[in-house]
């Protein structure tokens, strides 16, 4: 990371990725061609952008190795419960894409239909930490069956009775007989910053959000 130019981490492939390249090119940031998978220099602006997994997006930001980063809420949230320095990340933008909702959903017509229900069950998913303490604020216990993937298929391989997952149409939901009865946690895509880790670039930070925050404005 050389000073001066801010280095800004983003999904390096999905769904974040997409709406954050789109952002930033509409933004005006020209990238330059780079065979380097990892960095991408912008030609026209001080930034730098680091392609990585969005999992792990919140710890590249709170060590400082990257100045600021897009991300959805529900990796934050995740990666906040389980490290004190994540939780200390600031929220410097909401962003408007990959909107989404993190949801507890279980077999339709079986035997758990209501949190309630899940006292002593067990529930799939790969947001354990968001998952724990929402149980835990309404006094439920509940095995918790962590996976990284394909949750969905949980309750049919009797693996659980019900899961928590990520929701956006409600197809996946619906392809596998489930049915969503709480919502856990409403995610849209921000940007998150560390402020100690700019690196003399925090006008650059400014400048970006000043474009994102235009961005957002004409979508509207
Ligand atoms: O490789 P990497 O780890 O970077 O990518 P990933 O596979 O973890 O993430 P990716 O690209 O799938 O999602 C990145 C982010 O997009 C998530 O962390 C969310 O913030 C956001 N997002 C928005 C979603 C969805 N919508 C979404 N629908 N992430 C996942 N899904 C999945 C969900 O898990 C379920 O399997 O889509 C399915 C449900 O979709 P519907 O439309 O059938 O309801
Ligand atoms: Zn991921």
């Amino acid at each position: 990371m050389s000073a001066g130019r801010l280095t800004l981490a983003v999904q390096k492939s999905g769904r974040l990725a997409e709406g954050g390249f789109d952002l930033l090119k509409q933004s005006g940031v020209k990238l330059a061609y780079a065979r380097d998978a990892l960095m991408r220099r912008a030609e026209n602006v001080p930034l730098d952008l680091m392609l990585i997994r969005d999992d792990d997006i919140p710890s590249f930001v709170a060590s400082g190795a990257c100045g600021c980063g897009i991300v959805g809420e529900n990796v934050l949230a995740e990666a906040a419960a389980r490290s004190a320095r994540v939780a200390g990340l600031q929220i410097v933008q909401r962003l408007g894409f990959a909107r989404c909702t993190l949801k507890l959903a279980a077999p339709l017509e079986g035997p758990v239909q209501s949190v309630a229900d899940l006292e002593g069950r067990a529930i799939a998913t790969s947001y354990p930490a968001l998952t724990a303490a929402y149980l835990k604020e309404r006094g439920i216990t509940a095995e918790i069956v962590e996976m990284g993937g394909s949750v969905e298929v949980a309750p049919r391989m009797k693996i659980a009775d019900a899961i928590c997952d990520l929701v956006s149409t409600g197809a996946t939901l619906e392809a596998n007989g489930l049915a969503a009865f709480e919502t856990v946690l409403e995610s849209e895509a921000v940007l998150i910053a560390n402020r100690e880790a700019l690196n003399g670039a925090a006008a650059t930070l400014d400048l970006l959000v000043e474009r994102f925050k235009g961005v957002i404005a004409s979508r509207q």
